[in-house]
């Protein structure tokens, strides 16, 4: 890695204060904000990042986020993947709270939430806050939780199992969390939109962020049209198959929902309750992920397009999501590693550039967009336990040290330029300084 931001290169103790500093400038009353220029509201799976990083130096927050966070699960339960603050001005993010207009679906608290969810890594936060500082109100933080997680999965098990697959199908780039990849780009192209509908909003982000970083404003009108479509049936879900435009099984979103379960079953037996189903379950999401999602050609997971149900080609780092199923068999366990390690990521023992969040060598690998092309901790974090897990504690330290070193020389960043390591984004970042935190700690004890 070459060029920096700022040309700094930090001690850990100095990165640590870093972090530890950007987590206390981005807490708002009871939850951390991503960004407070470009996300000043609450963002769902965030939170759980987020409160990871706050197990380590303030439990108490780490349970606060979380509980604030599943206060606005909606009575079908699903967790939305934005809170609205009610005390920020009109136009400090779009879309806000008017365009979800939430209050329209019969299952939708009082608060004002969009109608979407994100990938399901809260169990897994949980287990890892309670296991960094188990005391009583650990105990007791993850008796309530509990509950609220189990409808979390069952929501997703139900209501978004589309295809009756066995996988739970995500309805908008958005819930993907990965929004602009180019994994997404044929089935957004299916959905009708014109670029013209943009006139009649103002989009916020590119206030704050370079335009040529961001999503273009043609998929700003889709990303519209989905959520029209969705809202206009009042955010149900029945009926997704016949009118949805957009309708996709994501390795990472059902690689985070088997993770939940084995997270479960853990948190299960520290609150009393039986950890078998949700071993069972773990089993059946990554049968399902295998069946589904894992093509043998490629040796890498893909996910599937269920308006033509075929897998889409794009080899994205959403294709080695998956091994953070500990249960993931050692066969495509193994493939999915030589993925990780070919020029395409770079995985190393000692690693010369980050992980990138597309294929390096791939024709529309764009190196300052988004989900494109840019470095994110939060991929490298999952990629780092399904390392672990799966035998290679020598790629998961070469991993750690290339996240440890993007953080040192450009500091808590949203994304990283995937060449030069250059931070890009918001530059005070929740989840980079919250899993920065973590992967200094080192400590992980129950994996
Ligand atoms: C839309 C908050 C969120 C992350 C997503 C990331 C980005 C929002 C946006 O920011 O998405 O949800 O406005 O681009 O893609 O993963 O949760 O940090």
């Amino acid at each position: 890695m070459t060029g920096t931001s700022t040309g700094a290169v930090r001690a850990p103790a100095e990165l640590w204060q870093l972090a530890v500093d950007t987590l206390e400038s981005n807490w708002e009353h009871d939850h951390t904000v991503p960004s407070r220029t470009l996300y000043p509201h609450q963002w769902s799976w965030d939170s759980a990042f987020i409160a990871i990083g706050w197990s380590h130096v303030r439990p108490e927050r780490a349970w606060r986020e979380l509980a604030s966070l599943f206060r606005a699960q909606w009575a079908d339960g699903r967790v939305p993947h934005i809170v609205f603050n009610a005390a920020l001005p009109v136009g400090s993010y779009f879309p806000g709270p008017e365009f979800w207009h939430s209050a329209v679906a019969d299952a939708a608290p009082t608060a004002a939430t969009s109608g979407l969810i994100q990938p399901p890594v809260h169990a897994l936060a949980a287990w890892l806050a309670y296991r960094r500082a188990p005391s009583e109100q650990g105990r007791s933080e993850l008796r309530r939780l509990y509950p609220r997680l189990l409808a979390q999965q069952r929501y997703l098990a139900t209501h978004r199992d589309v295809a009756g697959s066995g996988l739970a199908a995500v309805v908008h780039p958005w819930e993907s969390g990965v929004d602009n990849s180019p994994a997404w780009d044929a089935p957004m192209a299916a959905v009708p939109a014109d670029v013209a509908v943009m006139s009649a909003y103002r989009r916020h982000d590119t206030a704050h962020a370079d335009a040529a970083h961001r999503p273009t404003d043609l998929d700003y009108a889709r990303y519209v049209a989905i959520v029209a479509s969705y809202r206009e049936q009042r955010y149900r879900d029945d009926g997704l198959a016949d009118r949805h435009p957009w309708l996709v099984e994501c390795p990472l979103l059902n690689a985070a929902a088997g993770a939940a379960e084995h997270a479960l079953a853990r948190i299960a037996t520290v609150v009393g309750a039986d950890p078998g189903p949700h071993r069972e379950r773990a089993a059946r999401i990554t049968e399902a992920l295998l069946r589904r999602l894992y093509d043998p050609v490629t040796g890498t997971f893909q996910p599937r397009d269920l308006r033509t149900d075929r897998l889409i080609p794009a080899r994205t780092a959403l294709g080695l999501m998956p091994l953070m199923l500990p249960d993931l068999p050692a066969r495509p366990a193994a493939t999915v590693i030589e993925e990780a390690c070919s020029a395409r990521f770079g995985v190393a023992r000692r690693m010369d550039r980050p992980l990138p969040s597309h294929d390096r060598t791939a024709p529309d690998f764009e190196p300052l967009r988004y989900w494109r092309g840019p470095s994110w901790l939060n991929l490298a974090w999952l990629l780092r336990r399904g390392l672990r897990d799966h035998g290679r504690p020598d790629l998961a330290a070469g991993l750690r040290q290339s996240m440890i070193d993007l953080v040192a020389r450009s500091g808590c960043h949203e994304y990283f330029h995937p060449d030069t390591g250059v931070g890009l984004g918001s530059p005070a970042f929740g989840w980079t300084a919250a899993l920065l935190l973590d992967v200094l700690a080192d400590d992980d004890p129950e994996r």
